[in-house]
């Protein structure tokens, strides 16, 4: 969009810059460069507009769009992006968009959404302008890999990203959970597409959903227990496009990892940050319940479980509750 053109370039510029210039820069005419700054205006960027000097930007909120991440990563990674307001959820998006083509590497960035999803079709909270609620798209080259792995690449991909850019460390919930203070901060989905007549996998999706500045009431009463943002455990309000920008470029490595199979310095940080580790955990396998004390990950990020009956169990999926975490006591 050509105003999110124009605040990439107010972004850029360490002064005034006039109109002629920045349409001159977009191949776009002056009254288009004034349209576009009170369009940014009205999203409440704080533009100075002066006689015979031009438009500089004073002040921008948190707002999540394709002119912030252009000024955040490089101008390939931002092509891939695709910035929604509201949408129900980043992962139906993005699964239809690569059904007409999208590009390996596409992702949906979304400000909110309406029906966004955890595992087990369960919800998950996704308030106006607080968090960051996104999908990527990747189409695998080399289908023998095991790609139920990517949860666990992702958690620590991101988990990297949160601690470098709010300058906190996380840990891990085996599989798909990022806590602060014993609660959860990120979820992550992955879906996995198949085509009927091949079986061959077609694609994955993986969404990401960071708590980043909401406060406790902005999520309803049944998830306050499990939920809490960064904003809430630390009091730092956080720029979620320069988280979005960091996390980007943590996927894009990511990416270039696993056709490298490059796994070990993603285990070796997985394991430091698995809060399941040594505590009590309880799950299900169909109708019977477990108990035990997770004592690893192992080389494939499968959950080691030491069972009550000192039998060694391993899991490679679904759900495991930590005591301590969540509810359970
Ligand atoms: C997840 O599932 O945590 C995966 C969440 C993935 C969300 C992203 S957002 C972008 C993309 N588009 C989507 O539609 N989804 C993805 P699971 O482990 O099943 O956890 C779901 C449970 O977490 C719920 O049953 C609630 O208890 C809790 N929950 C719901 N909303 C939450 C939130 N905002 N923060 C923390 N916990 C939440």
């Amino acid at each position: 969009m050509t105003k999110y053109k124009v605040l990439f370039i107010l972004k850029k510029a360490e002064d005034y810059m006039s109109g002629q210039e920045i349409g001159r820069t977009l191949s776009i005419s002056r009254a288009a460069v004034n349209s576009a700054v009170a369009s940014l205006r009205s999203e409440g960027y704080i533009i100075s507009a002066v006689t015979n000097k031009g438009y500089k930007l004073i002040n921008s909120p948190d707002n999540l769009n394709e002119g912030e991440i252009m000024s955040v990563v490089s101008p390939k990674a931002a092509s891939l992006v695709k910035c929604l307001d509201t949408v129900g959820s980043t992962n139906s998006y993005l699964q239809h968009m690569a059904q007409y083509g999208a590009e390996d590497g596409s992702i949906v960035i979304a400000n909110e959404q309406t029906k966004g999803r955890g595992r087990f079709s369960r919800p998950f909270e996704s308030p106006k302008d607080k968090g960051i609620y996104m999908s990527v798209l990747m189409r695998l080259n080399d289908y023998t890999k095991d790609s139920s792995q990517i949860t666990a690449w992702t958690a620590t991909a991101v988990a990297g990203a949160i601690e470098k850019v709010c300058d906190i460390t996380v840990g891990i919930k085996w599989v798909n959970d990022i806590i602060l203070n014993n609660k959860k901060i990120c979820g992550i989905l992955t879906e996995m597409y198949f085509e009927a007549e091949t079986a061959q996998q077609q694609n994955i999706i993986i969404g990401i959903g960071i708590n980043v500045n909401e406060k406790n009431e902005d999520f309803t009463m049944e998830v306050q227990d499990t939920a809490t943002s960064v904003f809430s455990e630390t009091g730092k309000k956080i720029n979620r496009a320069e988280l979005a920008g960091e996390i980007i470029n943590a996927i894009d490595k990511m990416r270039r990892d696993w056709d490298i199979s490059n796994k070990s310095e993603y285990l070796e940080f997985y394991r430091k940050r698995c809060v399941n580790i040594g505590r009590a955990v309880r799950y299900n396998k169909g109708n019977v319940a477990y108990e035990g004390i997770a004592e690893n990950i192992d080389d494939d990020f499968k959950l080691i479980v030491r069972l009550s009956n000192d039998k060694k169990d391993i899991i490679a999926s679904g759900e495991v509750s930590v005591r301590g975490l969540y509810g359970y006591i």
